[in-house]
């Protein structure tokens, strides 16, 4: 997969270089290439904004260097080999993020994120792009950012970690929350590792039992009791057949 970034702060991308995702661009499963938009700017201050037309607070940042600076990207993805890009616009107005929106980007070749500061990006950027790629408009939760480089961040980590190849382990995918399958988009339950006793605190015996069919059915619960704490939203939009008996209990 290849990650383009457009931002008048790439530093703030740095993170981009550490763990899990600097380990995915080390062993080339990923390409990332962060861009500073003021290089398409050609004035003496390297202006990116202006005063919103119709009047208003803030600043809206202007249509010249981001269409360079996208026309750029695009030719320089092309030229590479790259193919079908999707540009990832984050927005306090975009549509919500989730664990099914990120498996959606993680089975895309080529991913272009154009975060913004101010009150945002001039619409006929975004209206032009879109009639010749796909152009998604993103939020990551329903509270305001000062920009878009700390959600485009929090977009490629959990985006990186589905790539085939980039987790250790395959497996660790299977019970996410918000995962499809045996915990049927429930949130997860607690875990433990050695030592067995910690400050007087033991484990639940069920997990030290070797019972598989006991453990399931205890992280099943425990799953279940952390869901309807934190999220019975999530319980109430679950298919009622999801659950059994058992669930009911709980
Ligand atoms: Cl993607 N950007 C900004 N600026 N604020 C946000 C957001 C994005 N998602 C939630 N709040």
């Amino acid at each position: 997969m290849r990650l383009d970034v457009v931002t008048i702060f790439p530093e703030y991308l740095e993170p981009l270089n550490v763990s899990l995702v600097g380990k995915a661009r080390a062993r080339g499963q990923l390409g990332v290439h962060v861009h500073d938009l003021r290089e398409w700017t050609y004035d003496r201050h390297n202006t990116v904004d202006d005063t919103p037309y119709g009047g208003g607070p803030g600043m809206v940042m202007k249509t010249g260097p981001w269409g360079d600076a996208l026309d750029t990207v695009l030719a320089d993805g092309y030229e590479s080999g790259a193919h079908a890009p999707t540009l990832v616009v984050p927005t306090p107005s975009g549509r919500p993020f989730t664990q099914e929106l990120a498996v959606e980007l993680s089975e895309r070749p080529w991913l272009i994120f154009t975060p913004a500061r101010y009150e945002g990006i001039d619409r006929r950027v975004m209206d032009e792009y879109a009639t010749r790629v796909d152009v998604l408009e993103v939020s990551i939760g329903d509270y305001v950012l000062a920009g878009g480089e700390a959600a485009v961040l929090v977009i490629t980590e959990a985006v990186a970690r589905l790539l085939p190849g980039v987790l250790g382990n395959a497996e660790s995918h299977r019970d996410d929350s918000f995962a499809p399958g045996a915990m049927a988009g429930l949130l997860e339950g607690p875990v433990y590792t050695k030592p067995p006793e910690w400050r007087g605190r033991d484990i639940p015996d069920v997990l030290l039992s070797g019972h598989h069919g006991r453990i399931a059915r205890w992280r099943r619960d425990e799953a279940l009791k952390r869901t309807a704490a934190h999220r019975p939203d999530l319980i109430e939009r679950c298919d009622p057949r999801a659950f059994d008996k058992k669930d009911r209990e709980t």
